[in-house]
């Protein structure tokens, strides 16, 4: 009997409880070799999830098999990040195994949320941008679309934030430390990938061509996650490339003798994947982050090469087979690194080549800050990859006398629209050459893709107005609802039935409910459990008694100026003054709840860290204060962490400056998790508006339009002169109200708030953010009202799944069907 025969066998794997307890059991015993009078949690988890993960093996091959077969057209998704958090809970519930899982752990007496919490988050991303790449994938698996997604295993994630007096200290995420369950090492599928050497020419049948002459060479092994559909069939893959040293090559200095320097090489080199590089919309544009990307870049082109290559024998069809979108401009070298292989490995002429690239790759852009452009120092570049430096000059130079010819005499576009950015230091510019690359470009909300084409990306959208598309983001309703929220999840199944988990616009039948007593009291009673649970994860981590009665005020994401959690910080310390000044003021209690990560570099985030920290430290002490506000901030603010703040949301605070914040998806998950939001006119806000109308959102501030021309005439000293109550709060941080141990510390706060132009304008909008506030607080008193609008806001998420998102990019961008993974062969 041949192998293949075996495999495509009939499932030995029993999908009942008793054959998961056999499997739980077998693991326990012969994976672990675990004696079973001392078991440890660590041990029944590890054992638990071996065999959940039995269970997707079958479908797993399959489908993989059924793609292969069919040789389908497939998307693959480049990120440097994935931001996946646990997946116990993902695969028992996407498998539909929920009951046999939950009775096997009950029998031997295991508690399931102990098991569950054993499981480390998957951290490799920083925020919204991987976190999306993770809810993308378990969409297209979901909707049946065969797709890839490609990464890199770090082996230290997103580091642990630790508050130490206030402040963010930074420790090593050893995520992998006690093993990882869910991967599987491919080293079959193992590739070389090359560094440095020059550009060389070289006699081809008596042409003279160049060619890249590298001097270093690593290995790329990929490790694969499965990512299961939900109750269907497909199981398509995470592949994540891990950095190895190739000892064939280092051969020559170990036969020299100089064995510790051939080890040496080998460190640098598995270095590679060492570390998640923690930025946040920043690029610091260093050597080893290019490195990685290049190293990212290079497997997972000769991987889709390779899948390719194995049905098709003739390149045209790449295009029809294959299509590769850029999650940023991070994977970017993908353009000349595929030119490269078309023109120096498989010797095509240069129109053909670039004819194939352009029709393959898509890019998606995810901020508008400047500072997060990518820009790499030419000398490094062409040190580090002199081949592409070469390709990249010709395919500017043709692409700017493509440009000349539409815009003769006009220098300065020019020079806008140039690949190479001149200066001192002359810079490759990623944004461009992705912009030129792409067969498409999106942005991530409807604002977003309106300021990339009237603003930072003009001159391409009026050179290729079809080129530019917009996909407003989503999050998957299976993490993010019925996974978080199993309370609120079944009240809704209860009253629509449960369609609404892969088709999320079934939620707009809730929309009677809000207007139905005794549905509001039930969703009432569900959002009072889930404070009731954050207020112990609050206890038990701060020690802190907060009250779950009190508005659950709610600002997680990462920290940033523009995002502007120095609004809410002021907004806090004027609720202060006034209850000093007035203790008997009459307002609802309000626990306001921060957690975010800064970048262990960008002072003023870590500084608004510790502000956010000295206001708690008086607040929470203060002997009737305490009564009426509290401040919790969450360190290590991650996925799961994540999954206990979010359902117990009353208030989602979205309030960067208008312009600034691409979309968010936060503001998504908070109000699918029946928070109402406060907050401007930004990213995806606008869109949240549209959906749940003016009434069920509280919008303010400055409008995105309005930004550039107020700038001009903005004067925050003004604002502080003229209205007393906000000349007060920064009087109070002046005079370290907040910062008696540490005086002065926070100067720079108030010097970059009012001498230094207050860039993103916080005290532009404060005066109109604090009366919005006060009408939350308003209507949260009339609680029939409020809930009514927070089912509102529940019954209009629909549009912010990321199926609905993926449906679009399926259709605009990638022009991709759905495949039916065909029943198990007898
Ligand atoms: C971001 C944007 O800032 C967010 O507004 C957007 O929702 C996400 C996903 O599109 O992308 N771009 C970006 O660089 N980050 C984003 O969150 N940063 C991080 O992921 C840390």
């Amino acid at each position: 009997m041949t192998d293949k025969k075996v495999s495509a066998g009939q499932p030995r794997i029993r999908m009942d409880a008793d054959g998961l307890r056999d499997d739980f059991e077998w693991h326990l015993r012969y994976t672990l070799a675990a004696s079973p009078d001392e078991l440890t949690d660590l041990e029944r988890y590890l054992a638990f999830s071996f065999a959940i993960r039995d269970r997707l093996v079958e479908r797993w091959i399959n489908t993989q098999d059924a793609y292969r077969h069919a040789n389908v057209r497939q998307v693959y998704y480049l990120s440097l990040e994935f931001l996946i958090g646990r997946l116990l809970t993902t695969y028992v519930q996407n498998l539909q195994l929920e009951k046999e899982a939950k009775k096997v752990l009950s029998d031997k007496e295991i508690s399931w949320e102990k098991i569950r919490d054993v499981e480390t988050d998957a951290g490799l991303g920083n925020g919204g941008l991987g976190r999306l790449a993770a809810c993308f994938m378990d969409s297209m698996a979901t909707m049946k679309l065969p797709c890839m997604g490609y990464g890199l295993r770090y082996d230290y994630g997103i580091f642990k934030q630790k508050i130490v007096n206030g402040a963010q200290v930074e420790e090593p995420d050893n995520w992998r430390r006690n093993g990882y369950s869910w991967e599987i090492k491919r080293p079959k599928l193992s590739v070389h990938v090359q560094f440095g050497g020059q550009a060389v020419i070289v006699d081809i049948h008596g042409r003279k061509v160049w060619r890249w002459s590298p001097s270093e060479r690593v290995i790329g092994v990929p490790f694969d996650l499965p990512v299961v559909a939900y109750g269907g069939k497909n199981v398509n893959t995470v592949r994540l490339w891990s950095a190895q040293a190739d000892n064939e090559f280092d051969f020559e200095d170990f036969n020299r003798g100089s064995y510790i320097e051939a080890v040496e090489t080998k460190v640098i080199a598995e270095n590679l994947t060492k570390v998640l590089y923690p930025n946040d919309d920043n690029d610091q544009g260093k050597e080893l982050r290019l490195r990685q990307q290049y190293f990212f870049v290079a497997c997972t082109l000769r991987d889709i090469i390779r899948n390719f290559r194995a049905n098709n024998d003739d390149w045209r069809r790449l295009p029809e087979k294959v299509f590769i979108q850029l999650n940023d401009t991070h994977p970017t070298l993908v353009i000349p690194e595929l030119m490269r292989i078309l023109l120096d490995e498989e010797d095509m002429p240069w129109d053909d080549a670039w004819h194939i690239v352009c029709e393959c790759v898509g890019y998606t852009n995810h901020t508008v800050l400047p500072e997060a452009l990518e820009r790499w120092g030419l000398p490094l570049f062409a040190r580090m990859l002199p081949r592409h430096m070469q390709i990249i000059f010709e395919i500017n130079s043709r692409f700017l006398r493509f440009v000349s010819s539409h815009y003769p005499g006009d220098i300065n576009r020019l020079r806008r629209m140039s690949i190479i950015e001149e200066g001192n230091v002359q810079k490759v510019c990623m944004a461009n050459l992705a912009l030129i690359g792409a067969k498409k470009v999106n942005g991530v909300a409807k604002i977003h893709s309106e300021i990339l084409k009237n603003d930072i990306f003009r001159d391409f959208a009026e050179l290729w107005p079809d080129k530019f598309t917009n996909v407003t983001n989503g999050i998957t309703p299976r993490r993010w609802l019925l996974k978080a929220n199993p309370g609120l999840a079944a009240l809704i199944s209860k009253n629509i039935g449960n369609a609404w988990i892969s088709n999320l616009a079934e939620l707009k039948k809730l929309k009677p409910l809000a207007d139905d007593n005794g549905f509001l009291d039930e969703f009432y009673a569900v959002k009072q459990q889930n404070k009731v649970a954050l207020a112990k994860v609050i206890k038990d981590t701060l020690n802190l008694v907060v009250d779950p009665e009190s508005i659950f005020d709610v600002q997680v994401k990462r920290m940033h100026e523009y995002k502007r959690q120095l609004l809410l910080t002021l907004y806090i310390i004027m609720l202060y003054n006034r209850l000093v000044e007035n203790p008997g003021m009459d307002i609802h209690p309000r626990t306001f709840i921060f957690s975010g990560k800064s970048a262990p570099g960008y002072a003023t985030a870590k500084l608004v860290i510790r502000l956010i920290h000295g206001v708690s430290e008086l607040i929470n002490n203060h002997p009737s204060i305490r009564k009426k506000l509290t401040v919790a901030f969450l360190p290590d603010y991650r996925v799961s962490l994540a999954e206990a703040i979010i359902p117990a949301a009353n208030l989602s605070e979205q309030i960067s400056l208008a312009g600034t914040e691409a979309s968010g998806t936060g503001n998504m998950k908070l109000m699918l998790n029946g928070a109402l939001t406060i907050g401007t006119m930004d990213g995806a806000n606008v869109e949240i508006h549209e959906e749940v109308g003016d009434d069920n959102i509280f919008i303010f501030g400055l409008r995105a339009n309005d930004v550039p021309t107020f700038r001009r005439t903005y004067s925050p000293l003004d604002v502080y002169n003229h209205d007393l109550e906000i000349q007060h709060v920064l009087e109070n941080i002046r005079k370290n109200v907040f910062s008696m141990l540490t005086p002065g510390i926070f100067d720079p706060l108030l010097r970059n708030l009012l001498d230094q132009g207050d860039y993103y304008m916080h005290l532009a909008d404060l005066r109109e953010y604090a009366n919005t506030q006060d009408k939350v607080d308003a209507l949260y008193r009339k609680r029939r009202e409020w809930d009514r609008r927070a089912v509102i806001n529940v019954a209009s998420a629909g549009k912010f799944s990321s199926d609905r998102a993926i449906a679009e990019y399926a259709k605009n961008i990638w022009n991709l069907q759905p495949f039916d993974i065909p029943d198990d062969k007898p």
